[in-house]
């Protein structure tokens, strides 16, 4: 076993060296050129949907750094094995080494929004592996040491080596016979120390550049100042809860690493089906009349009771009015929403067209939009599912049909279509609470963006269903918050179930669905204790 570790110490090595120089490359290059970032897309895209849902249900966010993570460990894994493969066949080695190169290099160009030069770092990546690795194979293996003329029989390693025997505790006879002699020790680890070393210089100007990127991004972000709407729409609400702190808001997105996008260099391309196809800069969007609103966003992955729901006020500028500016030609019937994390986003022209308050946003809850919720720019539809209106990180919108593209997910088996399902959903008490018998608040929100909620209904055990006290709301485009007083009296077990009526009289469902393909459907249940 010792034997291997030189060699998987080397194939380690030259990965490592390899991927720091794609690293840096891809950082003055473009970062979406990582291979790291490129295969981690690739494994996204290609796990079935319902893997995707479980890796979101069950670590959130931090789905992404798992993901870079196990990516890390798999490569690790392969590069030591290539190592260990140099020893006997070194041309094999280095071949295979060249092969993760180009795997990665196939990642980053099959990439949507790829361009070609995204291939560099990986096909660098490879070449510099293979390179360090036909450096340091041969140091990591050098033929037995001539038998010493002091010892007659054994090859004697020990009596030329006096002073790692000891150290090492091992007896020096036959385990070290194969090992390199200390002129070919002392070659491997100057070799070796010598390729951790520009590892670890790259690796570091590498993060160096991306981090200078992403402060010019972040300074240009806090550089700004938010014009004053022109049309402020019904003034805020009071009531606590009612909106969701940027830094609490849901955040669900294929990106890998958030996009830092500086505003200075960043444009908006208004093209395909129009007749005058128009490209914004951001100091564009800011110069036209803004409209601010109150806008409920939730995820067709929220399930039932689920956390994928928020509520913001959001500033930006009416999409139809841009629309109708550009000529959007007969026969559009999709909005195709391209963005820098290489997702696009269908949604319906005439939803867009239909008067509710579609925009491009800039601003949430009166800052600008923070990185996480799709700086500089981001699209929002009321009434439909993030996967179909709400493009963050956006860069171009391209006006199409829905017969000639399916968008991201579409392709992925979601629907095409996304317009929210009603839904209610029970925040206290907590589910499994214990509770003091009495009045007991029992409170939530619930939601039917621009249809509106008409009512709320909350039902304890097999008791008849009881009206909820609504909040009051500045449109049909924001849940609405329910309160209802439970006379608790009767201690034990009880079931607390809630349902909402939209505005155009539909009762919620109680069907149970799941998620996918168009959305979660079902009341809301939680079992509490009275003592
Ligand atoms: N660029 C981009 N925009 C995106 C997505 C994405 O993956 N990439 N996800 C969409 C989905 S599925 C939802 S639910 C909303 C979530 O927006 P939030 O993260 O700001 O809450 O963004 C939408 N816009
Ligand atoms: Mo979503």
């Amino acid at each position: 076993m010792r034997r291997l570790i030189r060699p998987a110490l080397s194939g380690l090595l030259a990965a490592a060296g390899g991927i720091a120089t794609a690293e840096l490359v891809a950082s003055l290059v473009r970062p979406e050129s990582s291979p790291l970032v490129a295969i981690g897309g690739t494994v996204i895209d290609a796990t079935p949907t319902p893997v995707k849902e479980f890796a979101v249900a069950t670590f959130g966010t931090n789905d992404k750094p798992l993901l870079i993570g196990t990516i890390l460990v798999v490569l690790a894994a392969l590069a030591a094995a290539v190592g260990v493969l140099a020893v006997r066949h070194r041309t094999a080695a280095l071949l295979a080494i060249g092969a993760l190169g180009l795997v990665g290099a196939a990642a980053a160009l099959a990439r949507p929004g790829a361009r070609p030069l995204d291939a560099l770092p990986s096909l660098l990546a490879g070449a510099v592996s293979a390179g360090l690795l036909a450096w340091l194979a041969p140091k990591a293996v050098t033929a037995p040491p001539p038998p010493s003329p002091a010892s007659g029989t054994s090859p004697a390693a020990g009596t030329s080596e006096p002073a790692t025997a000891p150290e090492s505790g091992t007896p020096p006879v036959h385990e070290t016979a194969a090992a390199p002699g200390p002129t070919g020790r002392r070659s491997f680890l100057v070799a070796a120390g010598l390729v951790a070393l520009g590892t670890a210089l790259a690796g570091g100007l590498a993060a160096i550049i991306r981090r200078t990127g992403a402060q010019a991004a972040d300074e240009a972000r806090d550089a700004i100042t938010l014009p004053a709407p022109a049309d402020a729409g019904p003034p805020p609400e009071q009531t606590p809860g009612f909106y969701t702190p940027n830094q609490d808001f849901y955040r669900v997105d294929i990106a890998l690493t958030v996009p830092r996008i500086d505003p200075r260099q960043w444009s908006l391309q208004i093209t395909g089906m129009v007749d005058r196809p128009v490209e914004l800069s951001f100091d564009d969007l800011l110069k036209q009349p803004l409209i601010e609103r109150d806008i409920t966003l939730n995820c067709v992955s929220n399930e039932v009771g689920g956390p994928y729901v928020g509520n913001a006020r959001w500033l930006g500028v009416a999409l139809a009015p841009l629309l109708r500016a550009a000529g959007v030609q007969a026969g559009a019937d999709q909005i195709v929403a391209r963005a820098a994390d290489g997702i696009t986003i269908g949604t319906p022209v005439a939803t867009v067209l239909d008067g509710r308050d579609a925009m491009l946003a800039l601003g949430m809850n009166g800052q600008p939009l923070p990185p996480e919720h799709g700086f500089p720019v981001r699209m929002l539809t009321p009434g439909l599912y993030g996967y179909v209106g709400a493009a963050k990180w956006i860069t171009s919108l391209e006006l199409s049909t829905f017969s000639s593209f399916d968008a991201y997910w579409v392709q992925r088996g979601w629907a095409a279509m996304g317009p929210v399902k009603t839904a209610s959903r029970i925040d206290r008490p907590k589910a499994f609470a214990q509770l003091a018998a009495g009045t007991v608040t029992v409170a939530g929100v619930a939601w039917a963006q621009h249809r509106g909620i008409s009512a709320v209904e909350v039902q304890v055990d097999d008791t008849p269903w009881q009206q909820a006290r609504l909040l009051p709301v500045p449109s049909t485009d924001t849940w609405v918050q329910w309160v209802w007083d439970w006379p608790a009296t009767t201690a034990g077990s009880h079931t607390l179930r809630v349902r909402a009526v939209d505005a155009t009289g539909a009762v919620q469902t109680e069907q149970r669905a799941d998620p996918f393909p168009d959305g979660a459907t079902g009341w809301q249940t939680l079992a509490v204790t009275v003592t």
